[in-house]
């Protein structure tokens, strides 16, 4: 055959050799590639992506695997975690321009698309951490508490060990819901107050109490939120720091001066005109009980102060917050996707609406009367 196409032996030789050659290092590489498919995945993954630090884009992407965890022939006892995913820039154009990530004091305040949800859930699940989440149901509105549970289950903290703290002058009225596998609800019964100014304000001295007693042997970060409220996308570990606050959703842009801080020296709350870097909500911080203890012991006890004086700062139990942090820095802050009222509207610079307000019939609501 080699004759009739004008080929000698020695090039037909040499033909078949190359052939077989080409053969059996094609047969190695399908053999690897199949062997090793997370990394080819991995490789594809990475080709295709453009190296941004835009975070929102790559998430679904991002693979962190526990290498020896996966492969039962491995002898190896070691377990290092892989993780994949773009190198994130160290010079180049920043993930958000449109908002500031970072104050002045490098506390981070968290936007979309500025962290990898799976890199701090690596680093979270790996310190087994407990989260506790407190709220008020006193009176009426123990009515907001399915909600409020069922969202939570559904996005606050998914993955990781959540015990509620649910507040309640009504303990039989709250919900006893299925909840997820690591997560308990614990219901503490407290007195309620005719007012709801002290209503919102006793909130301080109780979570103070529990703090001591309780919650510091119970849970390593609290997250203390209004009840009236939803969880409506992912609230994770990217929340969590020695003490948070949150900017609150109608002031986020404003001046200092248009702050509603109070402003009568009389009061403990009272932030001179030149003072104060944000206005923070009442309706969520947090962080380890160690600091939540701080703070609410020095809200309460300010509270005390002034109530022995008869004033009551403007906006109550917030004011008392945002006087507190202007001499104790948050360690991050929560930007108002954590806090946003659909009253609001939406803006482009909110991607995502994570805890929203429920809306309420405030004179039904607020009323004294049982129904
Ligand atoms: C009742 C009437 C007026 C204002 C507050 C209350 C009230 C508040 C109450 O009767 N029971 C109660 O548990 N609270 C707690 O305080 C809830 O956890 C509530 O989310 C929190 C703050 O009060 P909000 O939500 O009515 O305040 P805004 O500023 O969010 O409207
Ligand atoms: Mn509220």
């Amino acid at each position: 055959m080699a004759r009739e196409w004008g080929l000698s032996f020695r090039t037909f030789g040499y033909l078949v050799l190359v052939a077989f050659i080409m053969v059996f290092t094609f047969g190695l590489l399908w053999h690897n590639s199949h062997r090793f498919q997370w990394v080819s995945s991995v490789n594809i993954l990475c080709s295709n992506l453009q190296l941004q630090n835009n975070y929102e884009d790559i998430q679904k992407d991002i693979k962190i695997q526990r290498l020896f965890d996966e492969d039962p022939s491995s002898e190896v006892n070691v377990k290092f975690p892989r993780m994949v995913y773009p190198k994130p820039l160290a010079v180049g154009p920043p993930s958000r321009t449109d908002v500031i990530v970072m104050t002045p004091w490098f506390a981070p305040i968290i936007w979309e698309s500025t962290f990898s949800i799976n890199i701090l859930n690596e680093y979270f699940k790996e310190r087994n951490i407990i989260i506790g989440l407190t709220a008020f149901a006193i009176k009426k509105y123990v009515v907001f508490t399915e909600k409020f549970l069922k969202t939570a289950e559904e996005y606050f903290m998914v993955g990781h060990k959540v015990n509620y703290y649910i507040f309640t002058d009504r303990p039989k009225d709250v919900p006893n819901l299925p909840l997820k596998e690591g997560r308990k609800l614990h219901i503490i019964e407290v007195r309620n107050y005719a007012q709801w100014q002290e209503v919102s304000m006793r909130r301080m001295e109780m979570i103070n109490n529990y703090t001591k007693t309780k919650f510091i042997k119970e849970a390593d970060y609290l997250v203390c939120v209004d009840i009236d409220m939803q969880f409506s996308d992912h609230v994770g570990v990217e929340i969590l720091s020695d003490v948070f606050g949150t900017l609150h959703p109608a002031f986020f842009g404003a001046s200092r001066d248009s702050f509603t801080y109070e402003r009568r020296s009389e009061s403990l709350a009272y932030i001179p005109p030149d003072e104060g870097d944000f206005y923070y909500a009442g309706g969520f911080f947090g962080g380890t009980p160690q600091e939540v203890y701080r703070l609410t012991k020095a809200c309460h006890e300010a509270m005390m102060e002034d109530k022995k004086k008869g004033i009551e700062a403007v906006w109550h139990d917030e004011s008392y917050l945002n006087k507190y942090f202007v001499y104790h820095k948050p360690t991050k802050i929560l930007s108002p996707e954590y806090l946003w009222d659909n009253g609001m509207g939406s803006l482009p610079i909110l991607k995502k609406k994570r805890f929203l307000a429920v809306p309420k019939n405030h004179a039904a609501i607020r009323s004294n009367d049982r129904k």
